[in-house]
């Protein structure tokens, strides 16, 4: 191995970049080392050390400009545009929303090549997001240069989209060279290797084993439920009287999951409409979704759930919850209640141009995974299944996913709402999808609930999910 590279795994080694010992990872794996690259910009000797070697890496490859992934990465890419004296992009953190293709921070011609730099491979699947947004501004990307490499299979996986991978270093050049220092142990080797055979992630339970263990009550209903009825449809019930209300649902009660109301959209609401919905659901074995979208502070928002004319913590099995207050939300929801009700958190949306960003969706999901004991899933969307299954990787594989936007027929609805078919939603990772006027409109109701029920059924199959 050449001497720098052993300068510079010294150097990452000494500032506390990589560390060994055990650490709990988000995934739920165990890994006994951790690499954090973002105190290393207080080391200047260091940052130019690896400035020094991504010029070196780089010089190999054809660019017209580059940028750094924020936070860490940004100064790094800095000093290499100085160097290389190549213009310097970057797209702020706060700002990445999915395929919104905001503009980036810079100046820079369409249809350039823009060299990607960042800190550390895990997944690639920040990565992907970070060439997913470049891509929509218009520039073009081949290459990623990265300081650590830890991941399981990072260059194939960023391969499959046709991106090359070039790396400082990779684990086990670390390994090799820190214990032949003698600054880990044989053992800590060996557990690094040991650990990198892995598989990436740890396999999700399918809905047999949500059924037997989910750790939410909630959850463990649904899923046998599901499994009962072989469906994974959650019909959006959007109609304004208890009459048209009734007349769909009785006949495709059979077909669903679960119902999905909005109760405030009935101008004709009383006790009659829950007493008549709950001997149903009884009935025909399907649970009750008010898609309320909490979106106030505690106080608030706890009067709309107990309160007011539709008592909706009364009757309804789950919820909806935007995360925008903060857990006071959850809190304010559901803290004391009488009876269980879950929550779904909306961690994406399928309207076109939402303001939720790759940020605020990380930080959502983070949110139901710090109150697993109310949250049982998410609310997600992705408008291609690399989308949806990116958005599904970072959510616990014990929740649930649920996908709206679904259609068969049309691609939108002129208010901005986006469609993708039930079959691709499932396979990108959704556990069920809600379908509303895709099935309310059709000329025979009954017919198509079933041709969505068998498409995301099928779906649910071929992707292992039961
Ligand atoms: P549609 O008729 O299938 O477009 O109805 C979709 C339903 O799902 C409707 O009740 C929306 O309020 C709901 N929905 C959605 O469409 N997109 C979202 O991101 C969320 C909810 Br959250």
């Amino acid at each position: 191995m050449n001497t720098v590279k052993e300068e510079l795994i010294r150097a990452l080694y000494d500032t506390g970049a990589v560390r060994f010992g055990s650490f709990k990872l988000k995934s739920g794996l165990t890994s006994p080392f951790y690499v954090d690259l973002r105190a290393i910009i207080s080391y200047p000797a260091v940052m130019d050390l690896i400035a020094r070697e991504l010029i070196r890496l780089s010089r190999e490859l054809r660019f017209d400009c580059l940028t750094g992934i924020p936070y860490t990465a940004l100064p790094v890419g800095a000093i290499v545009s100085d160097r290389l004296k190549k213009p310097l992009v970057y797209q702020r953190k706060e700002s990445k929303a999915y395929g919104t293709g905001k503009s980036l921070e810079g100046h820079y011609q369409a249809g350039q090549t823009c060299l990607v730099i960042d800190d550390v491979m895990t997944t690639g699947e920040s990565k992907i997001e970070a060439a997913e947004s470049l891509t929509a501004a218009g520039l073009k990307v081949r290459d990623f240069v990265i300081i650590v490499d830890r991941s399981f299979n990072g260059r194939a996986f960023l391969e499959e989209y046709g991106y090359k991978l070039h790396a400082l270093v990779t684990m086990e050049e670390m390994v090799t060279v820190l214990s032949e220092k003698g600054l880990i142990s044989a053992g800590q080797k060996q557990a690094v290797r040991d650990f990198m055979q892995q598989p990436p992630r740890a396999q999700r339970p399918g809905l047999e084993g949500m059924a037997r263990s989910a750790p939410a009550a909630f959850n463990r209903t649904l899923a046998a439920l599901a499994l009962e009825k072989k469906s994974n449809l959650i019909l959006s019930l959007d109609v304004t009287t208890k009459k048209a209300f009734f007349d769909l649902l009785e006949p495709l009660a059979g077909q669903i999951a679960m119902v999905k109301t909005h109760v405030d959209i009935l101008e004709d609401f009383d006790e009659g409409f829950v007493r008549r919905l709950r001997k149903l659901a009884r009935d025909e074995h399907f649970l009750i979704f008010e898609d309320r979208k909490f979106a106030d502070i505690g106080n608030t928002v706890r009067h709309q759930f107990r309160d007011g004319l539709y008592h909706i913590a009364d009757w309804a099995d789950c919820v909806t919850v935007h995360p925008l207050p903060g857990p006071g939300i959850l809190s304010g929801l559901f803290e004391g209640l009488h009876r269980p009700v879950a929550a779904f958190i909306l961690a994406a949306m399928s309207a076109r141009g939402t303001l939720i960003s790759d940020n605020y969706t990380r930080r959502a999901i983070e949110m139901g995974r710090e109150h697993r004991q109310w949250v049982a899933g998410f609310i997600g969307f992705g408008r291609e299944k690399a989308h949806i299954e990116r958005l599904r990787a970072k959510m616990p594989s014990d929740s649930f996913m649920l996908m709206p936007g679904v259609n068969l027929r049309q691609k939108g609805d002129g208010l901005g709402q986006q469609y993708v078919s039930a079959a691709e939603a499932v396979a990108g990772g959704a556990d069920f999808i809600i379908v509303g006027r895709g099935i309310l409109r059709a000329e025979e109701p009954l017919a198509e609930a079933r041709a969505y029920r068998e498409q995301a059924w099928r779906a649910l199959l071929e992707r292992g999910g039961l």
